[in-house]
Parts: C-alpha cells; sequence; structure tokens
C-alpha cells in the first residue's frame, strides 16, 4: 500500500468492519489507484469469486421526449423537435420481431419523462413486447419514470407499481438517481424527482418484491462528498429493503449536453468509482462495468477492480452516444466472453435476476 492513510480502512475490511464516510473520502480522493484496486478486488472476491455476469438484452427506448430537461443530458427532445421519437406499442413490438427466440432474456426499457402518456400506454408496450418474446424479463423504468407516470395519470407510485407488476414487470433499471445531493439537482436537473423520492420508489418496488439497480452519475459537478454521501445513502436504504441487485457508476459524457465545456472522466477516475463502490456498498450483490460507458478496455480492467457484471449484448444505446459515447451499439456474446475469459474470470450467462443460464 503506498498511500499509508488507507492502512486504517485496510484494517477495518480485513476485520470485516463497515466502513464509514471518513474512509469513504480517503478511498475517492486517493491517488494509490493500486491500493485502493487490490482492496475492492478482495471484496469482489469474497463476494462473487471469479464469477463475472453478463445477459443477452436489448435496451429499448420508447421514447426521448421529455419533460425534466436535465442539463447532464443530450438524449431529450421537446415534442415538436424533428428528431423526437415516440414509438407506438405495435412499433416497439415490430422491433424486437427482429430479434430470433431465444435470443434475448431481457428488455431493459427506459424513456424520457413523456409530459403525456398515461399508464395505458406503458401497460400496452408491455402487452405487444411480451407477445413477442414471452420468456424475455421486463426491466423497465427508473424510479423517476414510476413517479412521473403515477403524476401524469393521477394515479400514486404504487398503484402505478401495482399495475404494472400485473402487466409484467420484473425489475426496475437504476438511471434516475443520477447525485442524491440538492445542490446537484437544483443546478442540473431542478425539474427532477428529488434523491429522496429516488429512493422512496425504490423501497417500494422492493416492499414488492421487486427488485431494483442503482446509479451514480459522477464526473461532472459533484465533489467527492457527494458521491461518498449518494453511495451511503444507496447503502442506508439496502440495509433496510435489501432489493437492490447491481450499482452501476455511470461516467458522465459531456458532448452536446449543456455541461459540453467539462472533459470527459478520466480513466483512473473511472476506476476509483468501481473501486469505492465496491467497498462501501458492501450489502450491494453486484457492481456492473457499464461497457457503454466505460468503453470496451477500460470495462475489461474495472473487473479486475472491484466490478462483476459487464451489463451485456445491449444493441442499441442511445443515451450515452447522444452525448459522444464512440462505443459499439451491441457486443455479441463471443465479444463478451473475451473479455471475460482474457480477464483469468469465469463468464455466467445471467437472467435478470442474477440466476445463471448457464456458466
Ligand atoms: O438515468 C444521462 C445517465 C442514465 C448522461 O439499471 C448520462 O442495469 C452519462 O441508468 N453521460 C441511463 N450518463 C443509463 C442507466 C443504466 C445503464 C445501464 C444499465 C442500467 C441498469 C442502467 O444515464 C440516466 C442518467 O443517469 N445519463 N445523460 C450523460 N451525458
Amino acid at each position: 500500500m503506498q498511500d499509508k492513510e488507507l492502512l486504517p480502512t485496510a484494517k477495518k475490511l480485513a476485520q470485516g468492519k463497515r466502513l464509514n464516510r471518513q474512509d469513504g473520502l480517503l478511498l475517492m480522493t486517493t491517488a494509490d489507484i493500486y491500493g485502493l484496486g487490490a482492496m475492492a478486488q478482495a471484496a469482489r472476491q469474497a463476494k462473487n469469486q471469479d464469477k463475472t455476469y453478463y445477459i443477452l438484452n436489448r435496451h429499448l427506448n420508447y421514447t426521448n421526449i421529455c419533460a425534466n430537461q436535465c442539463r447532464f443530458c443530450a438524449f431529450w427532445r421537446t415534442e415538436n423537435h424533428e428528431s423526437a421519437i415516440l414509438l407506438t406499442p405495435a412499433e416497439a413490438a415490430a422491433k424486437a420481431a427482429e430479434i430470433p427466440q431465444g435470443q434475448v432474456d431481457e428488455f431493459h426499457i427506459v424513456g424520457g419523462c413523456h409530459p403525456t402518456l398515461t399508464l395505458d400506454y406503458y401497460l400496452e408496450l408491455f402487452q405487444a413486447l411480451s407477445k413477442v418474446h414471452p420468456t424475455a424479463a421486463l426491466k423497465a423504468f427508473t424510479a423517476v419514470e414510476i413517479d412521473h407516470i403515477a403524476r401524469v395519470s393521477g394515479l400514486s407510485a404504487e398503484e402505478v407499481l401495482d399495475a404494472l407488476i400485473l402487466a409484467g414487470l420484473g425489475a426496475l433499471t437504476g438511471g434516475g438517481a443520477e447525485v442524491f445531493s440538492p445542490r446537484v439537482r437544483q443546478e442540473l436537473c431542478p425539474r427532477k424527482a428529488s434523491g429522496k423520492r429516488w429512493l422512496e420508489v425504490s423501497a417500494l418496488a422492493h416492499k414488492r418484491g421487486i427488485p431494483t439497480n442503482a446509479t451514480l452519475l459522477y464526473g461532472h459537478i459533484e465533489t467527492p462528498e457527494e458521491r461518498v454521501d449518494h453511495l451511503l445513502a444507496l447503502r442506508e436504504q439496502q440495509d433496510l429493503t435489501g432489493g437492490f441487485n447491481a450499482f452501476i457508476p455511470l461516467s458522465f459524457h459531456p458532448t452536446n449536453t449543456f455541461l459540453s465545456d467539462l472533459e470527459p472522466t478520466t480513466g483512473l477516475d473511472d476506476l476509483r468509482v468501481v473501486a469505492v463502490s465496491r467497498l462501501l456498498l458492501d450489502n450491494f450483490p453486484h457492481i456492473k462495468s457499464y461497457w457503454v460507458m466505460l468503453g470496451r478496455k477500460l470495462a475489461q480492467l474495472a473487473l479486475l477492480f472491484g466490478a462483476d457484471d459487464l451489463e451485456g449484448t445491449v444493441v442499441e444505446e442511445h443515451i450515452s452516444h447522444d452525448a459522444g459515447a464512440t462505443t459499439a451499439q451491441g457486443l455479441t456474446e463471443p465479444q463478451l466472453l473475451k473479455m471475460i475469459q482474457a480477464a483469468g474470470l469465469k463468464a455466467v450467462r445471467r437472467d435478470s435476476y442474477y440466476r445463471p443460464i448457464y456458466d
């Protein structure tokens, strides 16, 4: 360990003790990336051994029309914009029908917060997709979308979740969490549901047996303290409800956003956030290395810095590509296998609930 200041934290980890805010801040600011990485990798090994998960999935964005218009986002459009998109359920089903049977285990469905679509649209979307691929799980919407759909439909979030669950909802995605700090939210996404509400809606899903994911959008105006506090708020919620499956750090992509003057994140900062997440989120089963945003090479390296999940085949991605991501739109199963196996790890094809399909 080069950074001797990390020794008390390392000792706590060796004794199986939980890290606190001070530990988190030291880890989030140390220059000792190898020391940090070694601790995170030990935690990954203890939790998941060599297993590295991936899924055959499709990302499906049903609309980019969004009432929130966040300053960090290049994906949203106003309703009358020439590149505004709103798929009808039939159009979404036609896209899904292009996928051969057995080649999709999950639809990852997210969109903008559309100003007028009500619950019926989302139920029809589920119905249409399930008809084409009845065995694919519907991992759909962020906690922010659930809150938004409820308000537009004149319903409670509980009612929306119950109706979606009856229609086949299997899990919520982890987006919309951004940074919980009210300061950051006020500056970058003032119209979006608060961090407190994001956590509340996640808890409502957990109480109904619906697992969810969580994210942190980092690398813009947030401070190390705000990163750490975000992670600790997630850990606290997980202690209460236990329904989070994976945490996904999302590296900010500035192109075409209101923050386009900012530099993208560095590789070392990306690895740092993965590693610190693994160490602070001791009650999260999985940390995802999202290759779409990290890039293939860094995503592979992150598998040796605490991450144990590579997301999946994805196939079509708009949110980070609209913001300048230069990664492929999708990867094939052999490409994912090569990344995992070349890191000396054991690839496990999973379903949406982290049950092995084969390994
Ligand atoms: O909610 C928006 C973020 C999220 C930008 O749950 C940006 O398994 C970077 O949540 N640069 C959507 N990020 C992606 C997401 C996700 C991805 C993969 C897997 C899962 C999962 C969830 O992307 C948004 C927002 O936080 N985002 N704009 C940007 N310019």
